[in-house]
């Protein structure tokens, strides 16, 4: 019996280790798709500061629209903003903290430095909400979090 759950716990460890990109991507069609440039329809300026927080933090948008999201940092520390579900945000978090040096580029989070402005082109495939936050370490705990609410 002791064993039998040893053994659970192991393939539940291997199951979850790999698990993280699968989940990602899985998570990915929830919160829609990298969007096609031709199709925006709306630009939307998110600023990102050293308060912690974002301007704005709550975004109406319409399922199946695609937004170019010009993405600004207007402080003095690193920020980001990363699409996805807030389990998956604290996981990355998670994981940035554990590799500070981890290059990460994907089509669903924009690294900004002091000064600098990157653009995400999404396509909001669901209704319901879609969150983004930041995930330097202790920025996504402090509050840096928003919120895109999708609308039909
Ligand atoms: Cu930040």
């Amino acid at each position: 019996m002791k064993k039998a759950s040893i053994i659970t716990a192991i393939i539940a460890a291997v199951a979850l280790a790999p698990g993280f990109g699968a989940a990602d991507a899985g998570h990915g069609a929830a919160i829609g798709k990298p969007g096609d440039p031709k199709k925006v329809t709306r630009t939307i300026a998110i600023a990102g500061s050293d308060t912690m927080r974002y301007s704005p933090s709550e975004i109406n948008v319409k399922r199946g629209e695609t937004v170019r999201l010009v993405v600004k940092n207007s402080g003095k520390l690193d920020h980001e903003l990363v699409l996805g579900s807030l389990k998956a945000l604290k996981e990355h978090a998670e994981l940035m903290r554990k590799h500070p040096e981890m290059e990460h580029d994907e089509p669903h989070m924009a690294y900004v430095r002091p000064g600098e402005t990157r653009e995400i082109v999404w396509q909001f495939a669901r209704a319901g909400t879609v969150q983004f936050a930041c995930t330097v370490p202790g920025h996504l705990e402090a509050g840096m979090v928003g919120k895109f609410k999708v609308g039909t």
